[in-house]
């Protein structure tokens, strides 16, 4: 799962990738050929703490998410605006969009504003792409007419300015654009990149209705504060958050609010070897849960035993689980909850 930083230049994008990811940004890397720079992070999950105290597991395993630093071209990158058009197939790419706000001295943006601005941006590479496939369908004469049609409906949807992310359409439509990677379809979450003194403020209820009617969400991050965190040995870190009033850094919330984003939900196979956490689409059954952990799983399965997080959290072990009843059996195509744990049984 990949998540794309966008927003203008100098918004604090390779900021907010050092503050979540600990690592610095490299110099000099927009004329390089690393135009998108991976990260990963781990998601703190204190489920998972639980379940390695309580099986004494050897080894703990999180959910980890991919985060991308893009190094747009300031030639192509127009001032003020979010995206790099020579970058564009990249973030096509994207699963998710993480789009950075600036409100800090000497870079302060209107987030309504700079939002509204955005979407368009987004809206506006939409309607091109799609625009220009419909053109080149009618030059060729090919493509399906079903596909002409679909095309035809998202390019009057985007014509009005409006982003795909509120535009139904059917499973057939979607496997048609499948491989478009519409931007304004992405999940996205704002950050307003924010001095530590407002990082804890909220946003305004104003400013919180606009960006849910765009159908995303909104959160404050001090990027700069939470990068220099990294740089600093634990008893530092512990000093620089007491002097801000913090417990913890910020960014685990950040992470979380980003994992919920992509509609993801977490599952858990847990024992004394290792605690594991592994996440899964929204929907998806525990065949595809199987497949997720092993390919041998989802070959050979025959039924998977599955305890909910809360039943095994009540009674602490499998043997006390399964002398409550609350063990199910369950078949493939058992649709996973939220904090299921599983145990696959199958056969190769
Ligand atoms: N004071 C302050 N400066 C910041 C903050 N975030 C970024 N900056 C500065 O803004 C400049 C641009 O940041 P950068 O992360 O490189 O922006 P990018 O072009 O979006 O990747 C750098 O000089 C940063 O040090 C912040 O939260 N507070
Ligand atoms: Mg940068």
């Amino acid at each position: 799962m990949k998540t794309g930083i966008i927003g203008a230049r100098g918004a604090g994008k390779s900021t907010v990738f050092h503050a979540l990811t600990g690592l610095a940004p490299i110099p000099g890397a927009a004329e390089g050929k690393n135009r998108a720079r991976p990260g990963q992070i781990k998601v703190a999950d204190p489920r998972l703490d639980f379940l390695e105290a309580a099986y004494g597991s050897k080894k703990k395993i999180p959910v980890e998410l991919t985060i991308i630093d893009f190094a747009p071209n300031p030639k192509e990158q127009k001032e003020g605006a979010a995206l790099d058009p020579s970058l564009l197939p990249l973030v096509r790419d994207m699963d998710a969009l993480l789009i950075v706000v600036p409100q800090f001295a000497g870079m302060e943006q209107d987030l309504i504003a700079t939002l509204t601005g955005i979407e368009a941006e987004l809206v506006f590479a939409d309607y091109d792409q799609a625009e220009r496939r419909l053109e080149r369908l009618k030059k060729e004469k090919g493509g399906s007419d079903f596909e002409r049609t679909a095309l035809e409906k998202v390019t009057a949807w985007l014509a009005d300015g409006k982003a795909l992310r509120n535009c139904e359409l059917t499973p057939q439509e979607l496997q048609v654009f499948s491989s478009f990677g519409f931007l304004s379809r992405k999940p996205a979450l704002v950050t307003v990149n924010c001095e530590m003194e407002r990082a804890s403020a909220d946003v305004t209820a104003a400013e919180r209705d606009a960006i849910r009617n765009h159908g995303l969400d909104v959160f404050r991050l001090a990027a700069a504060f939470e990068a220099e965190l990294w740089e600093l040995d634990q008893a530092g870190q512990r000093e620089m958050l007491n002097d801000a009033g913090l417990e913890v850094p910020a960014r685990d919330r950040l992470i979380a609010a980003i994992y919920h984003h992509l509609g993801l939900i977490t599952f858990y196979t847990a024992g004394e070897p290792e605690a594991h956490a592994w996440s899964l689409r929204r929907g998806e059954t525990v065949l595809d849960a199987a497949g997720v952990i092993h390919t041998d799983l989802a070959r050979g399965f025959i039924r998977a035993e599955v305890v909910s997080y809360e039943d095994f959290a009540t009674h602490k072990s499998d043997a006390k689980v399964k002398e409550a009843g609350k063990l199910r059996l369950e078949g493939r195509d058992y649709v996973m909850r939220e904090g299921d744990m599983i145990h696959v049984r199958f056969k190769v």
